[in-house]
């Protein structure tokens, strides 16, 4: 390649960045009325910066390759900022390690774009070898905390082991979203932790924690279920008591494992939820989005839970790296307007929106799950009876 051929092919990738970027999404029409999709991811690998991945030395890259290529952006975090919205994406290169990363939208719908580097993260005394899956509070304490799941090889593996591996709750703070201050990893009585989340109050002047007890790495074992605890600070948080507030259930949307999803939004009618389930099935696990509300002034009991999914995985959603999978760890309220980010298949993220109006009234009028095939039928012909009356002239 000639000095003049790198020049316009490295122009040729700048621009193409520039154009992905710029893209306006659109909002599809079709909804069941609890949120609208939007067509295009709004993060995807192709969004991190091109200078992330390519080195722009023709001496040193005569060819203009991908030096450190990127694999995927997913399962963010998310909240206002400065009037905009920031993500903090999970970025995962092709060495399979993730990074944080923050992307930054005025509109919160397209348009995101990355900071100009990554976020550098300290590190514990005992570094771990990945980190993912940021939930986002801004707390009243006046901080913003990252919690995440800061995954380490397990010491007790088998030699010739290289899958064990030990998931806990890592906690950082910081008040510009670039420099962070490393706390000490979340201590509970459970062998391992994932899907932490921070509630944004203080809970009888204590910081209060949603939490995921696991047995293992994968398995949610005798475990599992959404819990609850209190610490009584962040520099050294520690829950001597996990109590699960939602447990998973056998044949519903929750029955391998759950765990919540980013901090809930505070409504005149209790704390509004967003979590993930996941059921087994033949072609592997099925992550699904659903919603519950806990109430106000006892934010640990739910009051309200409409039975099954909210959001699936849907069309190109459902193929990625982890097929079939939604998850989500942030949303944005802007007024009544809410927006969900959601990792697809562990691959890329879309936004969907609604209201909290809409949300209250999903989860306050959608039937629980009666639990069993002949309670559903009569969950159902008791909706049908009705419509046939409203219907009839
Ligand atoms: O691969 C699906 C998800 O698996 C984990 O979630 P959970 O602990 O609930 O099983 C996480 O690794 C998550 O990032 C991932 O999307």
């Amino acid at each position: 390649m000639t000095n003049q051929e790198f020049s316009v092919e490295r122009d040729r990738l700048l621009a193409a960045h520039e154009r992905l970027i710029e893209r306006p999404n659109e909002r599809l029409p079709e909804s069941n009325g609890w949120f609208h999709r939007y067509r295009y991811p709004v993060l995807t690998a192709a969004h991190t910066p091109v200078v992330w991945r390519y080195d722009f030395d023709p001496a040193a890259n005569p060819f203009l390759m991908e030096r450190l290529g990127i694999n995927a952006a997913f399962n963010v975090g998310a909240m206002e900022w400065h009037g905009g919205v920031v993500l903090m994406a999970r970025v995962e290169g092709v060495d399979r390690k993730s990074f944080f990363a923050v992307a930054e939208s005025a509109n919160g719908i397209d348009g995101f774009r990355f900071w100009d580097y990554p976020v550098v993260m300290p590190e514990t005394a005992e570094p771990e070898t990945n980190v993912y899956d940021m939930r986002l509070t801004a707390h009243e304490d006046g901080w913003i905390y990252g919690l995440f799941c800061a995954e380490r090889k397990d010491p007790a593996a088998a030699p010739g082991d290289l899958s064990s591996a030990l998931a806990q709750c890592g906690i950082a703070r910081t008040r510009d979203l670039k420099t962070w201050e490393r706390l000490d990893d979340l201590r509970t009585s459970s062998a391992q932790q994932r899907n932490c989340v921070l509630h944004p109050e203080f809970v009888d002047g204590k910081y209060a924690f949603y939490t995921r007890p696991q047995d293992s790495f994968i398995e949610a074992g005798r475990g599992g279920g959404i819990g609850w605890g209190l610490a009584s600070n962040m520099e050294h948080a520690a829950i001597d008591e996990e109590t699960i507030l939602d447990q998973r259930g056998y044949h519903t949307i929750t029955e391998v494992k759950n765990g919540l999803g980013p901090a809930p939004i505070k409504t005149g009618k209790g704390w509004l939820h967003l979590a993930h389930g996941v059921r087994n099935t033949a072609a592997g696990l099925r992550y699904v989005l659903y919603c519950f509300l806990c109430d106000l002034k006892v934010p640990y009991k739910v009051i309200a839970k409409p039975g099954g999914y909210f959001l699936a995985p849907e069309g190109e959603e459902r193929v990625g790296d982890v097929s079939n999978v939604a998850f989500s760890n942030g949303w944005v309220q802007r007024g009544d307007e809410v927006l969900i980010y959601y990792g697809a298949s562990d691959t890329r993220t879309y936004v969907a929106a609604t209201t909290v109006e809409r949300l209250l009234d999903y989860v306050l009028n959608t039937p629980p799950d009666p639990l069993r095939s002949a309670a559903c039928v009569s969950q159902r012909i008791a909706l049908i009876d009705k419509n046939q009356r409203l219907l009839k002239p």
